[in-house]
Order: C-alpha cells, then sequence, then structure tokens
C-alpha cells in the first residue's frame, strides 16, 4: 500500500480540524489566565525535580534526564493490529483474530539494537487502535483474544525480558487516543480506564525507564471529544515509577522535538517556558518553535527527543521494503538529532513474521560500523587546552594538538549536568596561513557535531560569544 505521509503527520492530521480535545496555544493561555482548573500547568509538587544549586541560576537535568541523553539512541518498536492490516493508524474495529505473527522473536529485536549501539526500546503497548500488546484487565481488546501463542502470550513482557537480557532499558508506548475502548470521549471514565492500563504497565514488569505519550488525538467511537487530565496521569507514573522519564510534547520530563523528520533544531536549547506548551497536542507556530528549539532562559528542564522512522511509515509495509533508510541516511540522522544536542528515537518496525527486517538490520549495523569508524581517532587526544572567561558572557577555548591533523568534524560539549548556557559560538582554526573561521553557530548543551571543510590545522578555537549566565569550561574533541 502507498504511504501518503501527509495523511498520517500528526499536525496535518490536527490542523485538518478532525481533532477532539485539542486546544490551540493562545485559548489555553486565555484558559490558564481565567484560572480554569485544566490545562494547567504542573507546579513543582507534581513535578519534584532536582532542586537546582548546581547550575547557579539556571535549570539543570534530574539524574534520569542526564542519563536519558546520555544513552543517545533508542529504538522505537511499532507494531500491532496495523502490522497485519497494511495501516499506519487503525480505527479500532480490527479483529483480535488478525493478531497472529508467525516467528516473534522480541531477542532479535534486541540484539540487533544492541549491536548497532542503542541503549533503550521502546514498544507500542498500545496505538490508536486501542489493540493492548499484553492481557489487561481494562478490554478483551488485546492478545488474550488473539491467536497468538494460542491466546496466553504478553508481549511486554517478553519485550522487557528481551530489553533486560541484552542490557538495553525499557520504554512503553501507550497512547492515549483509543479509537476502540467504549469509555473514549467519557472523559472521567476513559481516564479512569487509561490510568488502570498504566498502572497494570508499570507494576507488572519491573523498572520502565520512559513513558511516551503520543500527541496524536481524535474523536473516540462514540464521536465524544476525551478531556485528558495530564497532571494527574504524569502524577501517577511519578508515582509507581519515579525513576522513568516521560515523554509528551510538553513532557514533563522529555519534550517531542516537533517534527518527524529527524531533525532537531539548528537551535536546540534543552530548556523550555512550560507555559508556552502546557499540554499534549497542541497547535501553531509558537508551540512548534519551542518544541524545536527549546526556551532560552526557559525556567525547566525538558530536552528535545527525535522521533523519526526507518522507513516511511511508521508500522511494517512490505511495499516499503525498498524505501528503508540507507546507512549513510542513518549516520545523517545522528549528525541531526544526537549533534544538535538532542537523543534519536529510530523506529525500526517488525515484520508480520515478529521480526526486524534484513534491511533494516543491515542498514542499522552499517551505521554503527561508519559512526564507529568516524569517531574511533580523537585527533585532540593528548592537547593542550585553556580555557578563560573574556568576559560575563563570554569566553574562550583552545586547544593546541600534539601534532597538526586534517579536521573535518568538531565534537563540542557543554557539562550540562550543571546547565546549558551557550548561546552563540564561533570555531576557528590555526593554519599554516595563521587563524582562520571554520563555523559558527548557537546552541551546544548535550553534544554540538559540527562539519566543515576538511582542513589542516595545528590548533582549534572556540570563542564563545554569547551565554545564558556564565559558561563554563567546554570539552572539544575532532575527527578527520
Ligand atoms: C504519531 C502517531 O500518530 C504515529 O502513528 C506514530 O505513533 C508516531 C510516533 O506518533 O503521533
Amino acid at each position: 500500500m502507498p504511504i501518503d505521509r501527509r495523511t498520517f503527520d500528526r499536525r496535518t492530521f490536527l490542523t485538518a480540524g478532525l481533532t477532539g480535545g485539542l486546544l490551540a496555544a493562545s485559548e489555553t493561555r486565555r484558559l490558564l489566565a481565567q484560572g480554569a482548573p485544566w490545562p494547567h500547568v504542573m507546579d513543582a509538587a507534581e513535578t519534584p525535580r532536582t532542586v537546582n544549586t548546581l547550575g547557579g541560576g539556571i535549570p539543570v537535568p534530574t539524574p534520569a534526564q542526564l542519563a536519558w541523553q546520555r544513552d543517545e539512541l533508542a529504538m522505537f518498536i511499532h507494531f500491532g493490529v496495523n502490522t497485519f492490516t497494511d495501516r499506519e493508524w487503525g480505527d479500532g474495529k480490527e479483529s483480535p483474530a488478525i493478531f497472529a505473527p508467525t516467528a516473534l522473536d522480541a531477542r532479535q529485536w534486541a540484539r540487533t539494537a544492541r549491536a548497532a549501539g542503542f541503549k533503550a526500546m521502546i514498544l507500542t503497548a498500545k496505538h490508536h487502535d486501542g489493540f493492548c500488546l499484553w492481557p489487561t484487565a481494562t478490554t478483551t481488546h488485546s492478545v488474550a483474544s488473539s491467536p497468538w501463542r494460542g491466546g496466553q502470550g504478553d508481549l511486554v513482557r517478553e519485550f522487557v525480558e528481551a530489553c533486560r537480557a541484552e542490557g538495553l532499558k525499557v520504554g512503553l508506548y501507550l497512547s492515549p487516543w483509543d479509537q476502540n475502548h467504549p469509555t473514549y470521549g467519557d472523559s472521567p471514565r476513559y481516564t479512569a480506564v487509561y490510568e488502570a492500563q498504566l498502572t497494570e504497565l508499570l507494576t507488572r514488569y519491573g523498572a520502565i525507564h520512559e513513558v511516551w505519550f503520543d500527541g496524536a488525538n481524535g474523536e473516540g467511537p462514540n464521536g465524544k471529544r476525551q478531556v485528558y487530565d495530564w497532571p494527574r496521569t504524569w502524577a501517577l507514573v511519578r508515582r509507581l515509577q519515579p525513576e522513568a522519564v516521560m515523554f509528551s510534547d510538553a513532557g514533563p520530563d522529555v519534550r517531542w522535538i516537533g517534527n518527524e523528520r529527524g531533525v532537531a533544531g539548528e537551535t536546540n536549547w534543552s530548556t523550555v517556558d512550560p507555559t508556552i506548551v502546557p499540554v499534549p497536542g497542541m497547535t501553531g507556530d509558537e508551540v512548534m518553535r519551542s518544541l524545536q528549539q527549546g526556551d532560552r532562559g526557559g525556567s525547566v528542564w525538558r530536552p528535545g527527543e527525535t522521533d523519526v522512522s526507518i522507513r516511511p511509515g511508521w508500522f511494517y509495509h512490505a511495499a516499503e521494503d525498498g524505501r528503508v533508510r540507507t546507512a549513510d541516511d542513518l549516520v545523517e540522522l545522528y549528525f541531526t538529532s544526537v549533534g544538535r544536542n538532542s537523543k534519536l528515537l529510530l523506529n525500526v518496525p517488525p515484520t508480520r513474521a515478529g521480526l526486524l527486517h534484513v534491511s533494516d538490520v543491515a542498514s542499522l549495523l552499517g551505521m554503527r560500523s561508519k559512526l564507529d569508524a568516524t569517531f574511533a581517532t580523537d585527533l585532540a587526544r593528548g592537547a593542550r587546552t585553556t580555557w578563560h572567561a573574556t568576559g560575563a558572557r563570554t569566553a574562550e577555548l583552545e586547544v593546541t594538538l600534539t601534532a597538526p591533523a586534517a579536521v573535518g568534524i568538531i565534537d563540542l560539549r557543554e557539562p550540562i549536568a550543571r546547565g546549558q548556557a551557550v548561546a552563540r559560538y564561533r570555531v576557528e582554526g590555526r593554519t599554516a596561513a595563521g587563524w582562520q573561521p571554520l563555523a559558527e553557530g548557537t546552541t551546544i548543551g548535550y553534544r554540538r557535531l559540527v562539519r566543515v571543510a576538511p582542513t589542516r590545522v595545528e590548533a582549534l578555537r572556540v570563542v564563545v560569544g554569547d551565554a545564558e549566565g556564565a559558561p563554563r569550561t567546554l570539552q572539544l574533541g575532532c575527527y578527520a
């Protein structure tokens, strides 16, 4: 089936007016100003986070957010009834009888992820069609009604065990939008169902590291609009899995990067102003800008996660077997996400057999060997480094290489455990002809990978021209 990506892009869908239960940014702020009970921004009591002493006035990550960022790569697994109907969004009317993977092996997913350098996997425990991949007490629309493993299967359990066996962290996606459950749209009743599902997922399977709340939304089977109680849902997750990070447009811990193309903002702050995107699923230019770029001076640490698929669709379609991203494409995604202070959540959808396709596996392993080769030799190893402030918000780093070398990639890092400060930088290289400008940009954060025309340099200099508070010593690596 040819997939028209526009049909399934969540923002196209939202702006097409098909949405239920969503508010424009301006409308939300108007309600907030009137003191409306919903939606509201979580206050400090609802979102326990690290007390901000390390940052000296700027927000800092929690230990969980820091670990999440340092992992760099997570694999998304979209699998469910859509795999068997060849659709991207089901409608909730699918018969559980169609869910019949013939050779499902979650260990194969996990082994591939690990071999390709991924540190976590996130499974769609329930997508918008409402079909649950675990035997839930909240509905019969689940694996328990399917022929898979004679109705005795629990894919969430198999997934979690496979992750643990391969040393991967575990994440679960639970679509808020549910086109099957009869209570959807009857807001308090469905909220109770959704909370019961979350409770099952967060109490039966041990430590869960990331909980993924999708912003896509629409009307349920009864045509009614669901009004979500996000603060309540977030508080439940905090209570059941205090170490987990929660992803949504509005965090609270990790935010959507604002597109599904795999491209973080050229400027990308890990801080946000939480009043701009207080709940998931909002639209508008300011919302999209804040998701893409974060907000300089924002009061909350909420780094961006870049989700993108290795294929045109999120679910497996045999017709897309020839359209799998190449290893080079994946390396490019690494540069536009991890290399822009984000984390890459790369979707690799299993086939109807329940296995990652051989072409996808080849691209993933190809990406890994290319990245390993690229970053094998840090030409700045052993270099003499000096760092000094040149003003309250400006500083200079100078790195003198042990021997002149041709440099094509510069790897800059801020010590983000103490916050993100740099707002403008310039990189210069000392060549035989003296200091030459090589590159310039805005934010750095966890990691900024700068590609330059290969230039033979004896030394590199990073001039920080503006910062949010005093910039702290940068780390520099450089590669051919
Ligand atoms: C979107 C969903 O509508 C897609 O189907 C997919 O799950 C993607 C990750 O998020 O909003």
